[in-house]
């Protein structure tokens, strides 16, 4: 959202920037205050996608669809949820922005249409690719093969250095640097790309040539500055499968909490509880849990800088601190590997890394295996990340924002899958 407004500002427009979390009637305010001709929302989680239609209801109630044509964007939105469930209901203008040039080029064109300039009109609204009946979400054609997916039963249960829960703080960088993304980092954060085939540089010598060069000099920095505070709360606890749910017990056997995950209604009715031994079994297997951060100082240091208009560097910066969050829980995710003894099928490569191609997942929740937010509650009841200053909010989000949760499985079948639940 900071990039929208950059982007929009830099172009001569005047952006009101709400920040998070505003009710449908402080937007409502500013917009009249500030007499806007456009309101823009973004939504990087899918709840967000609900208070968005919540709002553009809001706006038909009162009377002031017509008045504000309605721009949305973010990683929670797809263009057919926009152009054809929120465009359906509302009674304004809406149309979705994939990114912040699109959200410009859409600004221009309901600037244009506006002001009656000749041949401006919005573009085209995209229509939804008809869907074939026989979706892989809906319910099987024959209940009766309805039941556990084919994951093994019988694979070995490591035995974990310890039960319970530990805090490691002052994580040095260069032992999770290593495992920075880059191409997440260079591609999806800081934009590097070609421009036109045969016109400028390849991505391949903008890395090189400014890619690289400003990532060590923003490491440098970071390490010079002493902006990171890097730290991890996880934990090792007995867990058995009973259907669906992932039970956590006590050392008495007693259920500390228990996950209920979505199955898959097709296919190898895959589901995360199916990683672990079901409770008939008699046996019992290891979960592993962890909250990563890499602290608050970082967040300080990009607000001060995209107050101070240095918008390059707050982006760059930015777009470091997440992948570096990232980098973090990859980097701990390999040593609780090395800790239940199922390092040796680790691959050399870090993009072989990358690719997961190891033994176990790490599944971080409000993913498709395990999509619901909430429970993140449960994972901070048992860890109790306050330790190293990590909380999570009334909306399931961790803060600092450079931090994230996960699942950790060793099961050799366990891998990415999505179960469905979500259009
Ligand atoms: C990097 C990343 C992270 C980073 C940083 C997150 C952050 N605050 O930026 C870290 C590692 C910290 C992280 C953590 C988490 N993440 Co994450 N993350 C991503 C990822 C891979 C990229 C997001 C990103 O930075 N994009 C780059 C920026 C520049 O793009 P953008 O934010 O989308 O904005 C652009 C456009 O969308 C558009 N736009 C956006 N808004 C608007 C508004 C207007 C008006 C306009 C015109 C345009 C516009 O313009 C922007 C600039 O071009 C996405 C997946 C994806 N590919 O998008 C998941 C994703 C956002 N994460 C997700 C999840 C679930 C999480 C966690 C909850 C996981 C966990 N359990 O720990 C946590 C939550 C963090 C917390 N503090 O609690 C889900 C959210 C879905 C959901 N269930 O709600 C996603 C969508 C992944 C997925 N496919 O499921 N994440």
């Amino acid at each position: 959202k900071n990039l929208v407004d950059i982007i929009l500002s830099n172009n001569g427009y005047n952006v009101v920037n709400l920040g998070i979390k505003q009710p449908v009637s402080a937007i409502l305010e500013a917009a009249a205050e500030h007499r806007a001709d456009v309101i823009g929302m973004s939504g990087l989680l899918v709840k967000s996608t609900v208070i968005m239609k919540e709002n553009l209801q809001e706006l038909n109630t009162r009377g002031l669809a017509a008045n504000y044509p309605v721009i949305l964007g973010g990683a929670a939105l797809t263009r057919a949820y926009v152009e054809q469930d929120l465009h359906d209901i509302y009674q304004g203008e809406v149309r979705y922005a994939r990114d912040a040039f699109e959200g410009l080029s859409l600004m221009d064109a309901l600037i244009g249409v506006k002001r009656g300039v000749p041949g401006a009109k919005l573009p085209e609204l995209k229509q939804r690719r008809v869907r074939t009946t026989a979706s892989a979400l809906v319910t099987p054609e024959h209940p009766e093969e309805a039941g556990r997916s084919d994951i093994a039963t019988d694979n070995r249960v490591p035995a974990p250095p310890f039960w319970g829960t530990r805090v490691v703080k002052g994580i040095p960088l260069r032992e999770y640097a290593s495992w920075l993304d880059e191409s997440a980092l260079f591609k999806g954060q800081w934009g590097l790309k070609h421009t036109r085939a045969g016109d400028g540089p390849s991505y391949e010598e903008l890395v090189e040539t400014e890619g690289r060069p400003r990532l060590r000099g923003l490491l440098d920095k970071l390490q010079t500055d002493n902006l990171l505070e890097a730290a991890v709360v996880h934990g090792y606890f007995r867990a058995v499968s009973k259907g669906d749910d992932l039970i956590l017990l006590d050392d008495n056997g007693s259920e500390l909490t228990r996950f209920t995950f979505p199955r898959q209604r097709r296919g190898r009715r895959l589901c995360l509880a199916d990683f672990f031994r079901p409770q008939e079994s008699g046996e019992s297997d290891v979960v592993g849990l962890q909250v990563v951060t890499v602290g608050s100082r970082i967040g300080e240091e990009t607000a001060r800088l995209f107050e101070s208009n240095s918008y390059r560097d707050y982006l760059e910066l930015h777009g470091l601190s997440v992948q570096l969050a990232e980098a973090l829980a990859e980097y701990w995710h390999a040593r609780v590997r090395g800790e239940l003894g199922i390092a040796s099928a680790d691959p050399d490569s870090l993009d072989a890394m990358l690719r997961t191609e190891y033994q176990g997942c790490r599944y971080s929740l409000g993913y498709p295996a395990c999509p619901d937010l909430e429970d993140r509650a449960k994972i901070a009841g048992l860890l109790r990340p306050e330790r190293i200053g990590v909380h999570l909010s009334e909306e399931f989000q961790l803060h600092p924002e450079q931090s994230t949760d996960a699942i950790v499985v060793h099961h050799p079948q366990a891998s990415y899958f999505n179960a469905g639940g979500r259009p």
